[in-house]
């Protein structure tokens, strides 16, 4: 395809996500009478449950093969701005856009000076970022059209080729390197921060300081990649465009400058003209059909709360793509309900937090990281070649308007920790196991990392900033990765163990570790994987 056909597509998606209808339940589609269409049809030949990474490159390579696809996503669109103006809400002034059906804020710096001045009291809605808790973890989601894309940091890394295939060792690395990582990073639009300007901006000085204490101690860094537009966040330092990384956006939506999948994936997806998107859709149960066709029952959900209809809809290819956590759940309901009863006893295996975990150091008064904080990351501290504690740190941004003295880091670690999920029949939920002590080797790591860090530059942690007095804190994840594991829950190419046509897509494929940010990743396997289906499976 030429690149004018290509952008031509992307234009097309773009102005049907631009002008479909804003509330409730909508249908996004380039042909007129499919977004016209009210309801669901009873039938659509391929469906791709959810809007993140993997369900988003499926529908694209779907789309472009000619085949009728419709995206069923829980979430809304987010395409009409409030009564302020804006689409998104700030981390600043969180309101009913920000969180899913919650009726206060729980974002994941729980205070700063032990005081909860991050969180804020919302109305309960279908906000744009989830925090599902699972006993001693909780997971932070994206939920709308894009999934995770529309809540992330934005960093595109792509993973150290050694670790890549100590991860996954059945997966092709040179294919992976040659052809779908490269293919992933261009379709996402991954662009990299002028060198000269970050040197000497002030978006970057926390950045900057958090390298010369790493440096100090003996660290070198590197700079990240992003899928946020660094030429947009130039100009809004010069205050030629609309903040928005410089506007304390990222957690619960960026207004301008991030190449969200809505830009990128989903509305070159749209523009084939064969994808529908529906959202307010959230896929309940999945059963099989006599003739090897799957049936879906889906809940229509309203923003405010409450379910508005359940539906019947069936399909011939079904596509898993609502995340590792979504996904899992999905396949483990169908498992233990009976209703895909021959699915792999290692669906519900094999999950990880990537090593996560959030520490803040105490600066001192010299060393300021400045009050204008790109939301952005652009650089972090690369010590993976440690042979005993492997990690990699990436600079985080606190974004308060107002000087903090305080570096933060999300640092990724090597934790060989898995947990997974069984099906709780009370609540007809995935319930994962994950115990506390199952995140100390990612402290561990962390620690050993900026305990040197720390003496080197005479600073202390920040004791003040997740609610108690810890300085490490492993209770959440970002990158939430496994529970059906490529190789284990499905072949080597997304199919589900155990029936024809069942695939799954997304974070869920990998087991629990990349190493670095997850959705180049994710993106890269998807390409891979729906190259092979569509070549071996729609003949
Ligand atoms: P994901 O993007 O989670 O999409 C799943 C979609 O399915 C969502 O839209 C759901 O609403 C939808 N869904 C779920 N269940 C259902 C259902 N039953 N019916 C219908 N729809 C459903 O999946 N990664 C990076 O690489 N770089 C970063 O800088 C970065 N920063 C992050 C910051 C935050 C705050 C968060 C939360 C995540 C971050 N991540 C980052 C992780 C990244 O966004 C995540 O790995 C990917 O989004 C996962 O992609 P999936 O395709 O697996």
């Amino acid at each position: 395809m030429t690149a004018s056909a290509l952008s031509r597509r992307r234009f097309l998606g773009l102005a049907a996500l631009n002008s479909a209808a804003a509330v409730g339940m909508t249908a996004v589609s380039a042909d007129p009478a499919a977004a016209a269409s009210q309801g669901m049809p009873p039938f659509s030949p391929a469906i791709v449950i959810g809007t993140g990474y993997g369900a988003a490159v499926t529908a694209l390579r779907l789309g472009e093969a000619g085949i009728p696809t419709l995206m069923l996503e829980m979430g809304q669109l987010w395409n009409t701005p409030g009564a302020d103006g804006n689409i998104f809400c700030s981390m600043l002034r969180p309101d009913e856009r920000s969180m899913w059906f919650k009726r206060r804020t729980e974002a994941p710096l729980a205070s700063f000076l032990w005081l909860d001045l991050a969180n804020r009291d919302i109305r309960p809605h279908a906000g744009v970022l989830d925090r599902v808790h699972h006993g001693d973890m909780s997971v932070f989601l994206g939920r709308g059209v894009g999934g995770g894309s529309l809540v992330n940091g934005a960093m595109a890394v792509t993973p150290r080729r050694d670790y890549f295939a100590e991860v996954l060792p059945e997966v092709d690395a040179d294919e992976m390197y040659g052809t779908y990582f490269p293919r992933a990073n261009a379709e996402l639009g991954v662009n990299e921060v002028d060198r000269d300007w970050f040197e000497s901006c002030r978006s970057y000085a926390y950045a900057r300081l958090s390298r010369k204490h790493a440096e100090k101690a003996g660290f070198t860094t590197a700079f990240v990649p992003s899928v946020y537009d660094f030429g947009h966040l130039e100009r809004e330092e010069a205050q030629e465009v609309p903040r928005s990384a410089l506007a304390s956006e990222v957690i619960y939506g960026n207004n301008h400058g991030k190449l969200s999948l809505d830009k990128t994936y989903l509305a070159a997806a749209l523009g084939t003209g064969n994808v529908t998107i529906q959202t307010l859709q959230e896929v309940r149960d999945i059963t099989r059909q006599q003739d090897g066709s799957y049936t879906l029952s889906v809940r229509e959900l309203n923003p405010d709360g409450g379910v508005l209809a359940v539906r019947q809809i069936s399909t011939r290819h079904l596509f898993l793509g609502a995340g590792s956590v979504g996904s899992t759940e999905l396949l483990l309901r169908a498992r233990e309900t009976g209703r895909l009863p021959d699915l792999d006893e290692q669906v519900g295996q094999g999950w990880g937090t990537n090593g996560n975990v959030m520490l803040g150091r105490a600066n001192h008064m010299w060393d300021t990281t400045g009050t204008l904080q790109s939301g952005m990351p652009a650089l972090g501290i690369d010590n993976w070649d440690d042979p005993v504690h492997p990690v990699f740190a990436e600079i985080a941004p606190m974004p308060a308007g107002l000087e903090t003295w305080a570096s933060l880091y999300l640092a990724i670690t090597k934790n060989p920790e898995r947990g997974h999920f069984t099906y709780d029949a009370t609540t007809d939920s995935a319930r994962l196991h994950w115990a506390e002590s199952q995140g100390q080797p990612s402290i561990d790591a962390a620690k050993a990392l900026f305990d040197r860090i720390n003496r080197a530059n005479s600073t202390i942690y920040r004791t003040d900033l997740f609610g108690d007095t810890r300085a490490f804190e492993n209770r959440f994840t970002y990158h939430p990765l496994g529970g059906a594991v490529l190789g284990k829950a499905t072949d080597l190419y997304g199919r589900v163990n155990g029936y024809r046509n069942l695939y799954v897509t997304d974070g869920a494929l990998i087991p629990g570790s990349t190493g670095v940010n997850p959705f180049v990743t994710i993106t890269a396997l998807a390409e891979r994987n729906i190259e092979r289906v569509l070549a071996e499976d729609f003949a």
